[in-house]
Formats: C-alpha cells, sequence, structure tokens
C-alpha cells in the first residue's frame, strides 16, 4: 500500500483504538483510492488531506434524561458527529439502537460524507443517535425521549448549519416528535431542519420509499451494463424495516421474485414471493415482529437466527440486498451465498459487508453495489426536501420519483466512468470511493487549511 496512505491509516488505528467500525470505514475508502493517491499524493500530503478527512470536524455527546411510564427517570447517550462540511450543511440521519456508540456513529458519518458527495447535493456528512432502545416503549416514552434529545440537539443544528434525518429506529413518527419540539424552542417555522417530515408539514413525496427505490434504480443500471436485469430473478432481503419494504416494492415492480425478509429474530420465506401487504400491515402499523406473516400466510416458513449466518443469508438467492445493519455478511456467509447461485449483491443499509466478504465477491466476478451508491437515494431525496422547503412549494410524486432515477443512474455513471478511468473491471466498491474522494479532496483543498 502507498506510504502516505499506511502512515495515515496506522495513525487511524492508534488514535481511534477502541473504534472498529471506524477503522473498517476509513480503512476501506482509503485502501481504495490508491490509484488517485498515486496521482495527486504530494500536494494531498503537503496539503494534510487524509489527516483532516479522517478527524470530524466536531462531535457532540450530550445526556438524555427523561421519565419512562412508571415514572423512572432514565439517562441516554445522545451523539451528532458533524463530519464533514466542506460540501454543505453537515447531513445525515438519527440512529436509535442499543448498539450506538461513538464508533458506530463516527463510521456512519465517514460514510455519509462520501456518499453525500455523490448524490451531486450540496451537502457535507454527519450522524447521530442514541442508544435508546424503542423496542417496547410506549408512544408517550418515545415522545419524551425525542422532547429531551432535542432539546440539547437543537443548540448544534439548523436548515442551514446541520441537517438530521432518519435511520433505524427513527421514521416519521420520531421525525415528527423532534421537530415539534424544536420548533417551540425555537419559535420560529425552521422547515427545512429535518428531513423525513410529514407529508402534512413539509415532508417530501417519495422520501419514505427514496432508499429502497434508488437501490433498485442502481442495481437496474448495473446490471444493465452487464447484459443482466432483476426480470425474474430470486431476492431475498435482509431486514424489514423503512429500506427494505420499499427495496422489495420495487424490486417486485422490477419482475423480480422476493423470497425472504428478516429482522434481527429471524425470516420468514416464502416460495411464492413476499406478499408486502402484510410485511407492511406488521412493520409499519403493528410495529411487530417478521414471524407474525406466518398468521396471514400459513403456508410460510419462519426460520429463527442462531449463532453464524443470519438465516435470511441461508435461503437459495441470485440478488441479495442486506438492508438490515453493519457486518450482516461476513466470509463464511459470503462463502455459502456464492455456493449458492448469488450474482449479485445490493447494499441498501450501511457497511453490511464485511471487508473480507467483499474481496471474496471481487475474486468471484459477484457483481457488487457498495452502499454509499446504492442507498444514496434516501439522502438524495432528503436534499430534494430541503430544496422544496426553501422554495416553499413541493413537487408531485412522479416528479420526485423521476428525479431520483435520474440521480441513481448519474451515480453510476460516475462509478462507471472512474472505474474505466483507473482499469478497476466490476470494482465499484473503489468506483465509488475514489468519485466521492475526488469530490471532496477538491471542496476542502480548494477551502484552504481549515
Ligand atoms: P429501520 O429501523 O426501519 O429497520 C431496520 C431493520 O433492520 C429492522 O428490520 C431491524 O430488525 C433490522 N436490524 C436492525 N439492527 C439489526 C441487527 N443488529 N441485526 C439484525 N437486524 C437488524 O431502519 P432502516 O430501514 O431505515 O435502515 C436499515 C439500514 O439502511 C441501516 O443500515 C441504515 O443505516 C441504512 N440506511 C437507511 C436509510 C434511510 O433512509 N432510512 C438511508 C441509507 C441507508 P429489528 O426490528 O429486529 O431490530
Ligand atoms: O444513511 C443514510 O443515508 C440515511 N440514514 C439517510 C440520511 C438523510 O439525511 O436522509
Amino acid at each position: 500500500m502507498n506510504e502516505y496512505i499506511l502512515k495515515v491509516l496506522n495513525e487511524v488505528k492508534e488514535k481511534n483504538a477502541c473504534e472498529a467500525q471506524f477503522i473498517q470505514a476509513v480503512d476501506e475508502v482509503l485502501g481504495s483510492i490508491e490509484p488517485v493517491i498515486k496521482k495527486h499524493g504530494e500536494d494531498y500530503k503537503r496539503a494534510g488531506l487524509l489527516e483532516r478527512m479522517v478527524e470530524p470536524e466536531r462531535i457532540i455527546t450530550f445526556r438524555v434524561p427523561w421519565v419512562d411510564d412508571g415514572g423512572l427517570v432514565r439517562v441516554n447517550r445522545g451523539f451528532r458527529v458533524q463530519f464533514n462540511g466542506s460540501i454543505g450543511p453537515y447531513k445525515g440521519g438519527l440512529r436509535f439502537h442499543p448498539t450506538v456508540n461513538q464508533s458506530i456513529m463516527k463510521f456512519l458519518a465517514f460514510e455519509q460524507v462520501f456518499k453525500n458527495a455523490l448524490t451531486g447535493f450540496p451537502i457535507g456528512g454527519g450522524k447521530g443517535g442514541s442508544d435508546f432502545d424503542p423496542k417496547g416503549k410506549s408512544d408517550n416514552e418515545i415522545m419524551r425521549f425525542c422532547q429531551s434529545f432535542m432539546t440539547e440537539l437543537q443548540k448544534h443544528i439548523g436548515q442551514d448549519i446541520d441537517v438530521p434525518a432518519g435511520d433505524i429506529g427513527v421514521g416519521a413518527r420520531e421525525i415528527g416528535y423532534l421537530f415539534g419540539q424544536y420548533r417551540r424552542i425555537k419559535n420560529d417555522y425552521e422547515g427545512g431542519v429535518l428531513t423525513g417530515k410529514g407529508l402534512e408539514y413539509g415532508g417530501s413525496l417519495v422520501r419514505k420509499e427514496a432508499t429502497g427505490y434508488g437501490l433498485i434504480y442502481f442495481m437496474q443500471e448495473m446490471l444493465g451494463a452487464n447484459g443482466l436485469s432483476l426480470q425474474g430473478k430470486t431476492v431475498t432481503i435482509s431486514g424489514s424495516g423503512n429500506v427494505a419494504i420499499y427495496a422489495c416494492q420495487k424490486a417486485q415492480a422490477a419482475g423480480a421474485k422476493v423470497v425472504a425478509m428478516s429482522d434481527s429474530n429471524g425470516c420468514i420465506y416464502d416460495e411464492n414471493g413476499i406478499r408486502l401487504d402484510v410485511v407492511k400491515e406488521i412493520k409499519e402499523v403493528k410495529r411487530g415482529r417478521i414471524k407474525e406473516y406466518l398468521n396471514s400466510v400459513p403456508a410460510a416458513v419462519y426460520l429463527e437466527n442462531n449463532s453464524g449466518t443470519p438465516a435470511v443469508y441461508t435461503i437459495k438467492s441470485e440478488i441479495v440486498l442486506p438492508c438490515a445493519t453493519e457486518n450482516d455478511i461476513d466470509l463464511e456467509t459470503a462463502k455459502l451465498l456464492v455456493q449458492n447461485g448469488l450474482i449479485a449483491l445490493g447494499e441498501g443499509a450501511n457497511m453490511p459487508t464485511t471487508k473480507e466478504a467483499f474481496e471474496y465477491f471481487l475474486e468471484n466476478n459477484i457483481l457488487f453495489a457498495p452502499g454509499k451508491a446504492a442507498n444514496a437515494g434516501g439522502v438524495a431525496v432528503s436534499a430534494l426536501e430541503m430544496s422544496q422547503n426553501s422554495m416553499r412549494y413541493f413537487w408531485t410524486f412522479e416528479e420526485v420519483d423521476k428525479k431520483l432515477e435520474e440521480i441513481m443512474a448519474n451515480i453510476f455513471t460516475q462509478v462507471k466512468n472512474a472505474v474505466d478511468e483507473y482499469a478497476l473491471g466490476t470494482n465499484y466498491l473503489a468506483g465509488a470511493n475514489i468519485a466521492a474522494f475526488r469530490k471532496v479532496a477538491n471542496a476542502m483543498i480548494a477551502q484552504g487549511v481549515i
């Protein structure tokens, strides 16, 4: 590996020794930009570019006290990582999940910087959240938590400063409570301060569907460039949340047969094709578990997760769409997927594939759509939501959907141009990293040493 890259990577490992996920995300990006560093390495070194790029501009951590329904005071930890603002206001989601820690927040914020650069919109990268576990909480508890979280977060965000949105555990309900508290404290209707808002108060059509739809639009571009399509393909999807549901819907519309979806407990396998109306009722309305699918479709099968490969990845499938969480697919799982006839994989989630698993896919000529390109549709429509809020206007579903389709095609073109320029074959992960890196690097260098 190039000397300069190695030096920065070693420093990152030393300085952030307890942050495995952050190190992994940095390693992935720095490990694939070698051809660019070969060309411009000396300039970048003099500018301290990589050293600055791996250090967040700011990390805010704070106490989030709230009162549960039994009157007991609970305390969680809140975060906002404002990683890189060179291209625009920090932009990125909020995650509420018990596994949230500084490493996860930093990895997600770092990924977001490059993803947002690929969208073409003027947005920087950030991420936030809390180790709060929404599972089993009442609606009032969720509201009180969101209000307490925002009481601190509001000091650090604004429609031209930092614009949060949803991620795991944060959907339209949470964004509503967060927005309400922000508006109350600021006494100002700052519509563009959060995205993923309800349609009644400044949300954008297609934002809910955007990440899943965008993933499928990207897959269609990638498959098409390789003489393939989704038509008639067997698809499995991990997760059954926001990204998974709308990826499933668009994949089915494209003629694919989705046979499995999952949650953290296990997966459903329906050889007749998943009935998405049933999944939506369970997840979006009842906030239940995926195994309840069998109450409506008794012919389906439920497979519980054991240790090792998650059950959803043991099912034979030509196209796999991980849409749940990070490091879901390790080398062992990758081998099983390839053995079971995998053709292509599209990352709806952020960093669901380990480095070893990715390398195995590459060696076995699996077409691999990397998350920072393939799941950028969500944040891209968030940027469209911000535009509509600024204009005090709205676009129709068809207008936003068409823009999303064009954005995803444009992202694929950027990725394809980068792999062609550096003769990287179908290593779209490297292509995405190179295309995004160049844009962020140019913006940072143009703005001097900050
Ligand atoms: P949701 O909260 O709507 O759904 C998350 C899904 O993933 C649930 O089915 C959940 O199961 C499952 N899941 C979460 N954690 C784990 C875990 N540790 N192990 C197994 N399954 C798990 O989140 P989203 O759909 O919004 O997010 C899914 C992924 O997509 C995340 O990686 C997120 O960062 C990424 N993403 C989201 C975007 C968005 O716009 N929402 C945009 C781009 C990427 P359970 O209910 O059992 O926890
Ligand atoms: O990971 C992501 O891109 C998101 N969770 C969406 C971020 C956003 O600002 O819409």
